[in-house]
């Protein structure tokens, strides 16, 4: 039986994970002791930098759409570019990555164009991004042509399973994915997954590189209690989610972003989402 990476220290894996970007972000981790990402889904861009001042030394990572925000209806003259920047100097300041929830979904050409142009400039300030595997392996070497010309580390995680009800992922597809992911093409960038247990991984599984492989998972569709939005969301808690199902990285938004006192609650993620890891580790 191969080992699971989920008995892993994020420590350790810090120092071997194949991306770049994986060990930055594992570094954080471990350093600030907090395995949460905010989901900043707020469509005000003052309001999402107010809160990110408040909120950056809870996380380890900002989850944004910056296509869900209203710039055109701010009263500064807040540009995309310059509100990015001040993203990335939050991020510094606190010690957080930055990844960008555009879910790419298109040919490799077509996704090239959308994750380094147009409005956004995606790649130029967003660390980590992610993207549907449906297209096929065209759409993973495409992202990391423009990745390669950044000179920055830059990750990207493939969805292999979705949180909603009634999802199409998980099962064979999420099998299918995992077999993508694992192409020593792109060892360097693919650095984990969305989904909703520990996927691949531990030694035994070393794909075509004859190294242990090493996916980290981000799992969105995470509350205090389980339940659900009316609209398909499914939440389940920090505890079953990393302690249970091996997951690395709980994705936050409504539970924070919505809360009365979002610095108090965050904490509270924060704490249950760390607890349930170093119960995991212990055992
Ligand atoms: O399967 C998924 C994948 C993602 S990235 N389910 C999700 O909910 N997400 C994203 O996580 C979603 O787009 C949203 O930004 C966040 C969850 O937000 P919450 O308010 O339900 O915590």
């Amino acid at each position: 039986m191969p080992s699971s990476t989920s008995t892993l220290t994020y420590e350790s894996r810090s120092q071997t994970h194949p991306t770049a970007a994986g060990r930055k972000l594992l570094q954080i981790i471990s350093q600030k002791r907090t395995n949460l990402c905010l989901s900043i889904d707020h469509t005000d861009p003052d309001k999402i930098l107010t809160l990110v001042q408040k909120l950056g030394p809870k996380i380890c990572l900002l989850k944004t759409h910056i296509d869900i925000i209203s710039f055109s209806s701010t009263t500064t003259s807040t540009t995309i570019k310059s509100f990015t920047t001040k993203l990335q100097a939050l991020a510094q300041e606190h010690t957080f990555m930055i990844f960008e929830d555009r879910k790419f979904a298109d040919i490799g050409s077509t996704v090239q164009h959308q994750y380094r142009g147009g409005v956004y400039e995606i790649a130029s300030w967003a660390d980590i991004t992610n993207a549907h595997s449906i297209p096929g392996p065209g759409i993973i070497r495409g992202l990391k042509e423009v990745a390669d010309g950044i000179g920055e580390p830059r990750g990207l995680l493939l969805l292999a399973e979705m949180s909603s009800k009634g999802n199409l992922g998980g099962g064979e597809y999420q099998e299918r994915t995992l077999a993508m992911a694992r192409n020593k093409e792109w060892r360097g960038f693919v650095m984990g997954f969305i989904a909703m247990k520990e996927v691949g991984g531990g030694s035994g599984n070393d794909g075509e590189g004859g190294e242990e492989e090493d996916f980290i998972v981000m799992t969105p569709g995470v509350g205090l209690q389980v339940g659900g939005d009316g609209l398909g969301q499914q939440y389940r808690t920090p505890e079953e989610v990393v302690g249970r199902d091996g997951c690395d990285v709980v994705i936050v938004g409504r539970g924070i972003v919505g809360a009365d006192d979002p610095v108090a609650v965050a904490e509270v993620y924060r704490e249950r989402s760390w607890e349930a890891y170093e119960g995991r580790v212990k055992n």
